[in-house]
């Protein structure tokens, strides 16, 4: 993408409204702009980087064994009176009455429109076990939406509904979507921390919320340090295999949020060092609920006995455009942001330092044809800006690697290239800048 065709409105100036420092990058960057209270648009940098993320949590979805499909955002509120969650929900939910009258909700969740559709088409206990998912905006009426995309009332969610015959079967969905949990915040490069939790509005009596340590997060939690070095299941788990090693592993040390802590417990079973009293931004959650809506709603499944029972049911959340904040609120310095590469908006940036001089047009030509030839994630500063501004956007949006093109380091015939991480240049031949990225 050449920078002067694309649209990335940065600011200058340091916007007041913004507490916290991931909402006064995005804004800065020209990733976002607010329309209403918590409600963004999602600018073309940050509607990038929001489709990396999706598609991270994409592909382990797919891989643990999900299936995904799309629900509307739209809801019968008749559909929620079946759960009796229509009057539970209170006024965090949006209602809207259409031109007949008839009352729908902009959902805040699910768990009924995904059994509505389950119960429609699936009886026997030979077509479990089933994981559903989609990627869909959510509206939750917050009464304090903040800290931009952080506490949205519009936000993004990835949100997996699991069926199954048993409880000992549901609990084999739930380990599946946890493992997958350890895996999409690692490959963000995200230090996740699942910590039991409360279930509030969901249900159940089985819940991990997956937290990653910050200041500016909301949640209050308490946790051993060792926690933090615990291994990512690598790409090759098995998840027909047993999973539950890993769920021990992962499991055992103390880690739990401030509504369901016990101090007593945190005392005994960590020594004084390793503790850590801190809080957290709540990237994803899962809960084990077992028949709460396929009972009332009636979903039956007929098992191997020929008896039928409601299915056992869990669901699984990630925070998708809450990511984004949280991925910065964790890689950013005093110049910006730091995108881990496989979330950045681009791989690589370009900057032309001289514009109009013939070598300087023509290595960058080079670098930028290379490139974009070879699906490297591409942007090329090929605007009139003067060079202290083009070093300071570059560092501003936070792409891992800067290839900088000026007159003077084309006299010696060398380009530099500057990796935005740990702030190493190296000055290469034009020919071996492209290689580093085309190997
Ligand atoms: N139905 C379940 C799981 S599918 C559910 O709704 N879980 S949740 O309430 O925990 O939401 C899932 C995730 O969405 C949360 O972990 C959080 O990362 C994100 N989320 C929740 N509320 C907001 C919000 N107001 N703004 C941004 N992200 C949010």
């Amino acid at each position: 993408m050449r920078l002067s065709k694309y649209f990335l409105p940065v600011l200058r100036e340091t916007p007041k409204e913004a507490e916290i420092v991931s909402h006064r990058l995005m804004l800065r960057a020209g990733m976002i702009r607010q329309e209403a209270a918590g409600i963004y648009a999602w600018l073309p940098l940050g509607l990038r980087v929001l489709q990396k993320v999706s598609t991270i949590v994409r592909e382990e979805m797919d891989r643990a064994g999900a299936v995904e499909l799309l629900m509307p955002t739209l809801q019968l509120a008749d559909l929620w009176r079946e759960s009796g969650r229509y009057d539970a929900y209170g006024p965090e939910m949006l209602r809207i009455k259409d031109r007949h009258e008839r009352e729908l909700l902009y959902g805040p969740t699910n768990e009924e429109m995904i059994t509505e559709i389950f119960r429609a088409t699936v009886r026997s206990y030979r077509d479990l076990p089933k994981i559903l998912y989609h990627i869909q905006w959510k509206f939750r009426d917050e009464q304090r939406p903040r800290f931009g995309v952080m506490r949205g009332r519009e936000f993004l969610m990835k949100d997996a509904y699991s069926f199954d015959i048993d409880e000992a079967a549901a609990r084999l969905s739930y380990n599946r979507m946890f493992v997958s949990y350890l895996r999409i915040f690692g490959r963000m490069g995200l230090k996740a921390i699942p910590m039991r939790a409360e279930t509030g509005p969901i249900g159940g009596d089985l819940s991990h919320e997956f937290i990653v340590l910050a200041e500016t997060g909301e949640s209050g939690v308490f946790c051993n340090s060792d926690v933090l070095d615990l291994p990512i299941p690598g790409v090759d788990v098995d998840y027909d295999g047993d999973l539950k090693p890993i769920i021990e592993q992962w499991t055992t040390l103390y880690a739990a949020t401030e509504d369901v802590h016990d101090a007593a417990r945190f005392e005994a079973e960590t020594p004084p060092e390793k503790r850590i009293n801190t809080r957290g931004i709540e990237v994803g959650q899962v809960f084990y609920f077992g028949d709460k809506y396929t009972k009332p709603m009636k979903a039956p499944i007929t098992g191997p006995d020929g008896v039928e029972r409601p299915a056992q049911c869990g669901s699984y959340g990630v925070g998708v455009s809450r990511l984004v904040g949280a991925l910065i609120e964790a890689c950013h310095d005093d110049a910006g942001i730091i995108w881990p590469e496989s979330v950045a908006p681009f791989k690589v940036g370009i900057a032309n330092l001289k514009v109009g001089d013939g070598p300087t047009d023509t290595a960058c030509a080079q670098i930028y044809a290379a490139l974009e030839k070879a699906g490297v994630d591409v942007l090329y500063d090929d605007t009139d800006e003067r060079p202290g501004g083009k070093f300071a956007r570059l560092d501003l949006i936070g792409l891992p690697y800067q290839v900088i093109v000026g007159p003077k380091g084309l006299a010696e015939g060398k380009v530099e290239l500057k990796v935005r991480a740990t702030g190493a240049r190296e000055n290469l031949p034009v020919t071996d800048v492209i290689a580093r990225f085309i190997e």
